[in-house]
């Protein structure tokens, strides 16, 4: 059995206020899901105590991005055991905000996730090709590349705490999503990557990223080897959020 997942990444976006009214209504209403889901709150670091207050044992709260280094002398970052230390359970690593706008290679990826499962929290590890990619038929090996070289320091026994999180660039934001059949193939396609890395493939979760929405939600669910979603926008808005976490069989 894969945990049921669906996390929402508010992004930069957000304030106690929010944290306060949208956790609270959402924890009220994640009490009542019979589906199993576990649901995941992922609010800027600023505002992770404000969820925690309101999460209760109900959600589970992450962080966005964590610093590749244990501690120290690096301005500004957040350290995976501080997130830990908080409270947190997850921390988001590679997203493609962070690969395009903060220059993360996937080198720096993987130091990431390292320090995210030393640190005892479960990395959502974020991968996804661009248009031009795709167009250019090159979706499976990029991610492919993604996958491998971004979970090459996982070592054997901490798979349990990796989830993947495919997020096709052209889709984040965007209002275009994948279809349900595109986004089945490829996450088939990385669970088979990560058996050939002798990973325990099939009990890896593997979540669906990309302007998912309330009614979009349950199509993609109900492919095979989508285990869950990982939300932006519509994290921001309490019921279509409770809404996308119904929408899982
Ligand atoms: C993809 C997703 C959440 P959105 O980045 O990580 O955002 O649902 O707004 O496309």
């Amino acid at each position: 059995m894969r945990r049921k997942i669906v996390a929402g990444n508010w992004k930069m976006n957000g304030s106690a206020d929010l944290a306060k009214q949208l956790v609270g209504y959402v924890r009220a209403e994640a009490d009542t899901l019979d589906n199993g889901v576990e649901v995941v709150i992922i609010p800027p670091a600023l505002y992770v105590r404000d969820v925690l207050d309101q999460s209760g044992d109900v959600l589970g709260v992450g962080v966005q991005n964590v610093s590749q280094w244990v501690a120290g002398a690096y301005t500004g970052e957040t350290a995976a055991d501080m997130a830990k230390d908080l409270g947190c359970g997850f921390a988001l690593v590679g997203h493609s905000e962070r690969r395009e706008y903060f220059g993360e290679s996937d080198d720096v990826v993987a130091a990431k996730v390292e320090r995210v499962l030393a640190s005892g929290l479960a990395a959502v590890v974020c991968v996804g090709e661009t248009l031009e990619q795709r167009e250019a038929g090159q979706a499976q090996a990029v991610v492919a590349a993604q996958v491998k070289q971004g979970l090459a320091r996982v070592e054997a026994g901490q798979w349990s705490d990796i989830v993947v999180a495919y997020e096709p660039v052209w889709a984040i934001g965007t209002g275009k999503t994948a279809t349900a059949e595109d986004a089945q193939s490829m996450h088939a396609a990385i669970r088979k990557v990560l058996a050939e890395m002798g990973a325990p493939s099939e009990g890896i979760s593997l979540l669906y990223g990309g302007s998912v929405k309330a009614d979009n939600a349950a199509a993609l669910f109900a492919e095979p080897d989508i285990d869950g979603g990982l939300i932006g926008g519509a994290s921001l808005v309490a019921e279509d959020f409770v809404s996308i976490c119904r929408s899982m069989p």
